[in-house]
């Protein structure tokens, strides 16, 4: 059997998503790459199976790599996210645009299979904000959504011309407990929860009734899985399924958190930045194309999210040194 590239594994998704893919594949059949090397002892992306540093904007180490692994299918994470890609909007274009080219070569010539994360980035402010449809205006105006609609055309193009097997899903916000989001604009709902446990206290970037699109990590890694494990002969669209799991707004996932933490308190200093790119993206997307083609479904809400989020926040505090 071929093996699993993972990039950007050290990352929010990599750090579910590489122990997920080495519990069903086995730990040295899926190879973690990241830009960084990982800090010792903690990072599960490199445990139980092979980690290589790789800047997926130099062709040939990818090249050398998949040769060297006998690489047939390839998850590409890495990218920067909204607000880091905001700062630095020419990086933001060479990594994630660059990077994705060139995966999408060394994909087209050893024959890989490849998954895409887009995002409701992708949307802009002339995009429906509820129930987004599926297919429907794209004009965002973010370079990190500029990257990720280029991007999902750039996969299309690669699928229908090269024939290359390139799926992917637009993901909302995600929420996770494994490692911190990095520069994005829904990373408020982790923060929070750390910060909630810690001091009882949070101060958002972002206004109290900005409502988003949300997902917890464990609902996301099973989209990822599920879409790869799809029957291509169902995919209608195969690339940039809108998936969903909730929508809520910083005010409502405080008062969920309240029900655990009776004393803890939310307040704002609004980031200009941050809440101008949240208020040009969807707040619930409709994501009845995933349904009907490879059986998506949820199963995480705000309340069954918080309670597992604490639960394991909690868990991980105390098992620490
Ligand atoms: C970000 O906030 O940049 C990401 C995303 C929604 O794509 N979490």
């Amino acid at each position: 059997m071929k093996r699993i590239l993972v990039t950007g594994a050290l990352g929010q998704i990599g750090a579910e998503l590489v122990p997920a893919l080495r519990a069903r594949h086995g730990g040295d059949r899926v190879v973690a790459t990241d830009i960084r090397m990982p800090a010792r002892d903690t990072a599960p992306a490199t445990h139980d199976g092979p980690f290589e540093r790789l800047d997926c904007t130099r062709l040939q180490h990818i090249h050398e790599i998949v040769r060297r692994y006998d690489v047939g299918t390839i998850y590409h994470l890495a990218a920067l996210l909204s607000a880091t890609a905001e700062e630095r909007p020419q990086s933001a274009w060479d990594i994630n645009m660059g990077g994705l080219y060139r995966i999408l070569e060394v994909a087209r010539q050893h024959r890989c299979a490849l998954f895409f994360p887009s995002s409701i980035g992708a949307f802009g402010p002339t995009t429906p904000r509820d129930m987004t449809p599926q297919d429907t205006i794209q004009r965002p105006t973010t370079m990190y959504g500029v990257t990720k609609a280029a991007g999902e055309m750039l996969c299309d193009y690669y699928a229908h011309r090269f024939g290359v097997d390139a799926r992917g899903l637009r993901l909302p916000g995600l929420i996770s407990y494994a490692a911190p989001p990095g520069g994005g604009t829904t990373d408020y709902a982790v923060h929070i929860f750390h910060q909630a446990l810690r001091y009882r206290h949070y101060t958002c970037f972002l206004k109290p009734d900005t409502a988003l699109d949300m997902m917890y990590m464990p609902d996301a890694v099973r989209a990822i899985l599920a879409l790869m494990d799809a029957d291509p002969a169902r995919l209608v669209h195969r690339n940039a399924f809108n998936v969903t799991g909730m929508s809520f707004t910083p005010e409502r996932l405080a008062a969920e958190i309240r029900r655990h933490i009776p004393d803890f308190v939310i307040d704002y200093a609004v980031d200009p930045l941050r809440q101008s790119i949240a208020d040009s993206w969807p707040r619930a997307m409709d994501d009845s194309a995933a349904r009907a083609e490879w059986g998506w479904a949820p199963r995480f809400d705000i309340a069954a999210m918080t309670a597992d989020m604490l639960d394991k926040l909690r868990e991980r505090s105390r098992a620490a040194p």
